[in-house]
């Protein structure tokens, strides 16, 4: 099954026919003869092509010399009528000699036709290249699929006892592990860590090509990695900090950031307004460019109870089930913008979200792949889209981003209300592409 998709991504990128031989690059001995034989017939006869479908058309004169021409039969024998040709070759195709992620084809958020966001007719425009993703979460774990992806992020979890890494703020964004014994954080259960970070990483722009795991929604773009959650969750006041750091504003103590993200991704929330303090530091970050967007929420109530998702400009993304339909946990109404594949949450779990984890149960152990849901994992497909949108034109204000995201969405069954439907990476980047002007990137 993957194998198909793969193959179908590929056919994209290539974008050329694969049938019959039909284009020649032919060497000529001087250039007088190539002259000759690359001008256009004098008088072009309609009837003459109608007896003669093999007369060869020039496409092109290469840097070495040489020409290209285009055969419609196929046949090489053609250029004979040429004089002073060297030698004549197909003009074979060229593939890209990476091989797939073999997890591919189980990322139907990607690729399902009914469900999916269809990133594949994005990528040929571009992959995310020069964008910046932050993700404020869990922070991150080594793992293949974020080698070369994570720019210097930071640690802004404040509170050394919840911390796990022994200190408050620190330069180092490592996730340390979010497990819960029994007792913790006033739950009678306790809980495995969850890699919540770097699952949400994964998501947005895990490796593509490295011939491992699975491929992120914005492959070439870059994270910013930012902890603000750790055991028993974040306070909102590192939240504020680390929004204000990774959108390139001044947080006392902390070196500002290398490059400032054009998304920040929030897969976290609190029930409540969206307060004063956190609306002021979205507010500044959306005056110097930056994009945010929200997880809406899965308590299956109404998101303009959620922040950072009733903030005001902020892209609060709801989820949607491996039918496409609105999903069961999924905060809802008037507050969502729009929505993105989450995963069911049935039971089921290749109905979820699959993305880069570890296998801890509470520190780190190794790399794995895992499935999640929630609109956690809804959110950074949304981030991953802007990173394009912001890749294929760097000019787009916010206001640009949410208006190209919301018109370009498709309808999705969403009976207690999703905003604009399903987001749609193929018709949001043939809408950038278009209004930027349509030239080659
Ligand atoms: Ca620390
Ligand atoms: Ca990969």
């Amino acid at each position: 099954m993957h194998r198909r998709y793969v193959f179908a991504c590929l056919a994209l990128l290539i974008t050329l026919p694969t049938q019959a031989a039909t284009r020649f690059i032919v060497r000529f001995a001087d250039a007088a003869s190539a002259h000759a034989a690359t001008q256009p017939d004098p008088a072009p006869s309609r009837r003459k092509r109608d007896v003669d479908p093999g007369q060869p058309r020039h496409v092109a004169t290469l840097a070495t010399g040489a020409s290209v021409f285009d055969v419609d039969d196929g046949n090489p024998a053609h250029f004979v009528r040429f004089p002073g040709v060297v030698s004549v070759e197909e003009d074979r195709l060229v593939r890209p000699l990476a091989l797939p992620d073999p997890l591919y084809g189980r990322q139907w958020h990607l690729h399902d036709a009914r469900a999916g966001i269809d990133a594949e007719k994005a990528w040929p425009y571009t992959q995310g290249e020069g964008a910046v993703i932050a993700v404020l979460d869990s922070g991150s774990t080594p793992h293949p699929e974020l080698d070369g992806q994570l720019l210097p992020g930071y640690d802004f979890v404040s509170d050394a006892s919840r911390a796990r890494d022994g200190d408050g703020r620190d330069p180092d964004p490592t996730d340390e592990g979010d497990w819960e014994d029994p007792g913790d954080c006033g739950r009678r259960t306790g809980s495995r860590s969850s890699w919540h970070g770097t699952h949400v990483m994964a998501l947005a722009a895990a490796r593509r090509g490295n011939r491992l795991g699975v491929v992120g929604t914005a492959p070439a773009a870059k994270l910013l990695p930012v902890r603000v959650l750790a055991t028993c969750g974040g306070y909102l006041s590192d939240v504020i900090d680390a929004v204000a750091w990774a959108s390139g504003g001044e947080v006392q103590g902390v070196p500002p950031v290398a490059r400032r993200a054009d998304v920040i991704n929030l897969s976290l929330g609190v029930a409540g307004s969206c307060g004063a303090a956190l609306g002021d530091a979205v507010a500044q970050a959306r005056s110097r460019g930056v994009v945010v967007v929200a997880a809406a929420g899965n308590e299956g109530v109404a998101a303009s109870g959620m922040a950072p998702a009733n903030c005001a400009g902020v892209i609060s993304v709801g989820a949607l089930d491996r039918q496409g339909w609105q999903a069961w946990y999924s905060n809802h109404g008037g507050g969502v913008t729009l929505a993105a594949p989450g995963g069911s949450l049935s039971g089921l779990r290749t109905d979820d979200m699959l993305s880069a984890v570890d296998q801890g149960a509470r520190i780190r152990w190794r790399s794995v792949f895992g499935y999640l849901a929630g609109t956690s994992m809804a959110a950074p497909l949304v981030s991953g889209v802007v990173a394009l949108m912001r890749s294929a034109d760097p000019r787009l204000s916010a206001d640009d981003v949410t208006r190209h995201l919301v018109d370009n969405a498709r309808p999705a069954r969403c009976p207690r209300g999703c905003g604009a439907g399903l987001l749609d990476a193929g018709a949001t980047l043939d809408a950038v592409v278009q209004e930027r002007g349509g030239e080659a990137l």
